[in-house]
């Protein structure tokens, strides 16, 4: 018995997530489920048995890619628990469907959460993001549809300065931008009424899992008073951590932090890049979700709901 052959869709949408060309929680579980539908639809597996193991190897290309985002298992998760049938041409069906109802939930969830967070919004707020979530600005973009208006200060966000495309899309939303260095976010907490943030994985503590600098910003934001807020659609929520395993925290290329012509001039040193960093729900004031508003600390019931108490792993074969 050969590999299991990925379709080039797979692997492609593999390496754009590796590079970060996809990127963002939530972008890359609708690119991971939407690439779990290529390889059904393409698959020329003979035998119901031969399809199962390559979509199994298809969502293990995938899951290789970025540890720290739970989006990622847990849309192979949603499409794979869907596969169901005895036939290959049963199981492309379940599985094209499952893909496709996933999508379509990622969306709503989203709209749903916005309309959630913009309730926190009052007309002439300023608020200070850090990063780049499609969470966070669900909760804008239902605000100002509202007709509420804010002003927004963005962090640019070292070292892939994301805060540059969450600047942008506020302008496209029509809030007036102020961009700041990371290290001035002290400086304008002082005038800003929330923090608001977005999260890779949300733990069954209530542990935010979000881009390198958020517990900083959050520490000195609960200094001052400010809340912080979390945008964290429930695909967020890590159900691994119920049974006590850690995320996974992503190291990325020292290239992103250091140039090749930099780094020569400075010498030998080390250079080290997390990509991701934790924030204890002690500092966070609110998770914002499609399900409602929650205290960090009683995420744990919605987690459980949702889950149970046990996380599957459809991906490895025997499961
Ligand atoms: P949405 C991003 O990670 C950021 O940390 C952001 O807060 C989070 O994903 C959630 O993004 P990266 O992929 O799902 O830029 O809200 O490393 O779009």
């Amino acid at each position: 018995m050969g590999e299991p052959e990925i379709r080039a869709a797979v692997e492609e949408t593999a390496v754009q997530i590796a590079e970060m060309e996809i990127r963002g929680a939530a972008t890359i579980a609708d690119a991971a489920a939407r690439a779990l539908e290529r390889q059904a639809t393409e698959s020329d597996a003979e035998g119901a048995e031969a399809f199962r193991r390559e979509m199994r190897a298809a969502a293990r290309r995938l899951l290789d890619t970025r540890p720290t985002a739970v989006s990622l298992p847990n849309s192979l998760r949603y499409v794979l628990g869907r596969m169901d049938g005895d036939s290959v041409e049963s199981l492309r069906a379940s599985t094209v469907a499952g893909a496709r109802e996933f999508r379509a939930r990622l969306e709503t969830a989203q709209d749903d959460l916005g309309a959630i967070g913009a309730n926190r919004l009052q007309d002439g707020d300023t608020v200070l993001f850090h990063c780049h979530s499609t969470d966070v600005l669900s909760c804008i973009e239902a605000a100002v549809e509202r007709g509420t208006s804010l002003e927004a200060i963005v962090k640019e966000t070292r070292p892939r300065k994301q805060g540059h495309i969450t600047a942008r899309e506020l302008r496209e939303l029509g809030v007036p931008v102020t961009l700041i260095v990371d290290g001035a976010a002290g400086r304008y907490l002082d005038e800003s009424d929330h923090v608001f943030v977005g999260a890779d994985s949300v733990t069954a503590d209530g542990a935010v899992v979000n881009k390198i600098g958020t517990r900083p910003l959050a520490v000195t934001a609960r200094e001052r008073d400010t809340p912080v807020v979390v945008a964290a659609q429930t695909l967020k929520l890590d159900p691994t951590t119920l049974s006590g395993h850690t995320v996974e925290i992503e190291m990325r290329d020292e290239r992103e932090v250091v140039g090749d012509d930099e780094r020569v001039e400075i010498g030998e040193i080390t250079v080290e890049n997390p990509a991701f960093d934790v924030t204890p729900p002690r500092y966070v004031d609110a998770i914002v979700t499609e399900r409602g508003q929650f205290p960090p600390e009683s995420i744990v019931f919605l987690m459980r709901e949702l889950f149970g108490e046990q996380s599957t792993r459809p991906w490895e074969d025997g499961s």
